[in-house]
């Protein structure tokens, strides 16, 4: 699904700012007529933000159900003649929407984007009404998985509780920008951009869809306007004899404008895309980027931040990505479900190398903290096949979103899941297959340190492994000494028994900012900046270590629960992006070159 774009032949209207809000405890909005006649007692809510943090109340922070916005909006005249999209970028997690009291779409993904063509439904010269239904509840059926047990109270009251797997607040709402944007009649459904990069020359191969009758032309420019390829078709090839390639340093982005044309020539539809030329691959146990060999340094994210939750908003988004250049990261993960497509746009233009996680995560038996027994899910049954659909469906669709960012260069299926059961494995083989067939990008899969490198049965399916460690942290809690040896022994264990690069995908410790200890104790800052150097010292032990991402960027918030104070503090940044003496290391040891290739 492309992003809506303003083009010489789409127009685009946001519709983010203040909407109409009402929480409906008995489910009953439907039936009253809310989609129609709109709902009846509203309060203020911003779009796009999570509705949890904005107002006094600790119903609608800890709400569970389903809740009602409410938004108007004229439609210009000049575009009735046009096709006309209703587009949000993300509502968390499941959502209808009715347009003028008609259901124009469903949705039951909270991290992708989902849009619906309301031509039949927009009135020219009334306002339009919105109505959009919210449901936060988890399932099962679902990622990520979850499941909310109901009890009858005292006075007949149902309470709801949500048994989650995940380490992060379940914010809900609608999370992502909301657009009516036009396409003309005849317009380009979708585009494929694949590059290619030989130490000088580049190649842009392109595909496209669209009317059948119709005919595409691209053209390729540099900086300064020039064009440097063009080419017609379908699908095609553009070289570039003299390419600047794509990377960190050097985010150059070439913009490739895409015409449809009728027979006469003239121009049906317009839409670009910037495009970085660049080559990743992983062989002889290292990944490379444009021929050399590259070393990741970074971090887990959460898209998380005070008041707004799980809202995109681009001030948050920004501060993050100069908080990140400026301690020396050059890539990310998404951890743990798909960002905002604003977040990779930044990431492509800025420079960063991006880890493009699927919303799989917890596919275990337990929650936080992961230690203990893992009892089995995929074998008796908990993990379904209407599961695997749903997880089978995010990931197409996050390759279809995603494929044409430079900054994405790998995709993860999920976090933590319990994969030493056997079964695990033919549901990860087909995840691989699917994966496969659509993109030639190398897929990782990120493990929890619960999991034996020698049971592991999805490892050996995948291009590169995740792991996610932390001894001296949740076991031999406080122990260095004991942690640094144990993590030795484990990516020992690792390198043994697989042949594929790993990155260190989560390592950390819960930090109160201002903490301070000498001799250092967990959550001081002083037991932060040990913890991560004694694992710097373990990994430049190990050339199958070819990336660190610290756990976390920034402290986030959870459920409540004994482990959190107020949420989860592994950040290297407080919650409100100012940074813990952590930093400092981190941009040591990132903005100094390492050992040779790393
Ligand atoms: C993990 C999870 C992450 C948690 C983290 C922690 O392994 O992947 O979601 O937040 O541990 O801090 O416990």
């Amino acid at each position: 699904m492309l992003y809506p774009r303003m083009t010489e032949k789409r127009q685009k209207k946001p519709l983010d700012g203040v909407w109409m809000f009402q929480l409906d405890p008995n489910g009953k909005g439907a039936e009253e007529g809310w989609p129609a006649q709109g709902i009846p007692s509203p309060i203020h809510m911003p779009v796009p933000s999570s509705f949890n943090d904005i107002t006094t109340s600790e119903e609608i922070r800890d709400f569970l159900g389903d809740v009602w916005y409410e938004t108007f909006t004229y439609v210009p005249s000049e575009w009735m003649t046009e096709r006309i999209m209703l587009r949000f970028g993300a509502v968390a997690h499941h959502a209808k929407v009715w347009v003028n009291g008609h259901l124009v779409v469903e949705s039951h993904n909270g991290f992708l984007p989902f849009e619906a063509d309301v031509t039949p439904f927009v009135n020219e010269e009334k306002m339009n009404r919105i109505v959009v239904k919210v449901n936060n509840e988890l399932s099962w059926d679902m990622l990520p998985p979850g499941e909310v047990m109901e009890e009858v109270i005292e006075d007949g009251e149902v309470k709801k509780t949500l048994h989650q797997q995940h380490d992060f607040f379940n914010y809900a709402g609608i999370h992502r920008s909301v657009f009516l944007y036009t396409t003309p009649q005849t317009f380009i459904h979708s585009l494929k951009v694949g590059t290619d990069f030989n130490g000088k020359s580049g190649r842009v191969a392109v595909e496209s869809g669209s009317h059948p009758s119709a005919f595409v032309h691209y053209s390729l420019k540099n900086h300064q306007g020039e064009v440097i390829a063009e080419g017609k078709g379908t699908k095609t090839d553009l070289q570039v004899p003299e390419a600047e390639a794509w990377s960190p340093e050097h985010p150059y982005l070439y913009k490739l404008d895409v015409y449809l044309k009728d027979e006469e020539g003239a121009t049906l539809d317009h839409y670009y895309l910037n495009v970085g030329i660049r080559k990743i691959e992983v062989k002889n146990q290292q990944l490379w980027l444009n021929g050399s060999p590259i070393y990741l340094k970074g971090f887990g994210k959460h898209e998380d931040a005070v008041l707004r939750g799980k809202g995109y908003d681009p001030v948050t988004n920004l501060r993050d990505m100069y908080l990140m250049k400026e301690t020396g990261a050059n890539s990310f993960r998404t951890a743990h479900y798909p960002y905002a497509e604003e977040v990779l746009q930044s990431a492509d233009e800025l420079g960063f190398l991006v880890i493009d996680e699927t919303s799989a995560v917890g596919l275990l038996s337990q929650g936080v903290p992961a230690t203990g027994n893992l009892e089995p899910v995929f074998s008796n049954g908990k993990i379904s096949s209407r599961l695997k659909e749903y997880h089978l469906d995010t990931l197409q669709r996050l390759i279809e979103r995603d494929r044409n960012h430079p900054s994405v260069i790998m995709w993860s299926l999920s976090n933590e899941a319990s994969t030493m059961e056997p079964e695990a494995e033919f549901y990860y083989k087909t995840l691989v297959e699917v994966v496969r067939k659509l993109d030639d990008r190398p897929i990782m899969n990120v493990n929890l340190m619960l999991i034996e490198p020698e049971k592991c049965v999805v490892s050996k399916l995948v291009d590169i492994i995740g792991l996610n460690v932390y001894f001296g942290w949740y076991s031999t809690p406080g122990d260095l000494k004991a942690g640094t040896a144990d993590l030795r022994n484990y990516l020992d264990r690792w390198a043994k028994t697989h042949d594929q690069p790993i990155v260190i995908t989560e390592y950390g410790v819960d930090t109160v900012p201002g903490l301070h200890k000498v001799p250092s104790v967990m959550f001081s800052e002083e037991f932060q900046v040990q913890f991560l150097e004694r694992y710097h010292d373990v990994f430049d032990e190990f050339a199958e270590v070819i990336g660190e991402q610290v756990w976390n960027f920034a402290d986030f918030m959870t459920k409540q629960d004994t482990v959190r104070v107020d949420g989860n503090k592994k950040g290297v940044f407080t919650r409100d992006r100012q940074p813990k003496m952590a930093q400092y290391t981190l941009q040591k040891r990132w903005k100094s070159p390492l050992r040779e290739g790393k």
